[in-house]
């Protein structure tokens, strides 16, 4: 259900900038929300899949704020409060706010920026045998589609086009695969995402040289495994 629907229901005065959203856990999640996002496509979500939502998900009722990171969805939520400021609560001031390199603090930072990961072959796994290999990882953005995801399998010196597994919808987790010779030798694979804005996912120096080294929560640098001679497939970031 449209958060608006209540919210007109309810009333919103003159002033009203932000909604303080908190759920019911030992935590108590609790986060600010510009008004604007309330008002436009920000769900109060009581089932999904044709079931009611799981617990672990956040029964009887979670708040989903499309394109924003995932954190921000508040499960089990309890309480929303209409507010002329954000709350500043723990959550978004001791872990979602990045210092900067300047001194200054980069805050509600909300959209997911596009990512992407291979899931296989990833960390802990062992490649067994020489030769072919599909390469595959899941790509998603915050700003709609994914248009395309490239694989690099030589350090990040060249790049190649993955193919899209179908539907390919807005905001939503897209499938890549490269087929791959494995020719024994090691080796370093890594994948990058590009959305319909034309944004592509950076290396990790390229966000540190931005951000510095104070923060990693919105950490959406490309991510390189390494394939050892034996198979082995490690954290390739140097
Ligand atoms: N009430 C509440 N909601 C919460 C959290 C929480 O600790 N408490 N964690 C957030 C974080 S950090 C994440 S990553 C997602 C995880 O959602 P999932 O369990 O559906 O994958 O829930 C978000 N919503
Ligand atoms: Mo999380």
């Amino acid at each position: 259900m449209p958060l608006k629907t209540v919210l007109d229901e309810a009333g919103l005065q003159a002033g009203a900038k932000w909604i303080v959203a908190e759920g019911a856990d030992a935590a108590a999640l609790t986060r600010s929300i510009p008004i604007e996002k309330c008002l436009d496509d920000a769900m109060l979500v009581y089932s999904q899949n044709g079931e009611r939502l799981r617990p672990q998900q956040g029964y009887p009722l979670r708040l989903l704020l499309p394109g924003f990171e995932g954190n921000m969805n508040v499960k089990w939520l309890r309480r929303l409060k209409v507010v002329a400021e954000p709350a500043y609560s723990r959550e978004e001031t001791s872990k979602y706010t990045d210092p900067m390199p300047d001194g200054t603090s980069r805050e509600f930072t909300f959209y997911m920026e596009a990512k992407s990961i291979i899931t296989r072959p990833s960390g802990g796994q062992k490649l067994t045998t020489q030769g072919f290999h599909e390469i595959t990882g899941i790509a998603w953005s915050g700003h709609g589609k994914v248009k395309s995801v490239e694989v690099s399998l030589d350090e990040g010196k060249s790049w190649q086009q993955a193919e899209l597994q179908e539907p390919v919808l807005t905001r939503a987790l897209t499938r890549f695969r490269l087929p791959w010779l494995w020719d024994g030798k090691p080796a370093v694979i890594q994948s990058r995402a590009i959305d319909e804005t034309g944004y592509v996912q950076p290396t990790l120096a390229e966000l540190v040289k931005v951000r510095g080294l104070n923060s990693f929560y919105h950490n959406n640098a490309i991510w390189p495994w390494r394939i050892d001679a034996n198979g082995e497939v490690t954290n390739g970031q140097a």
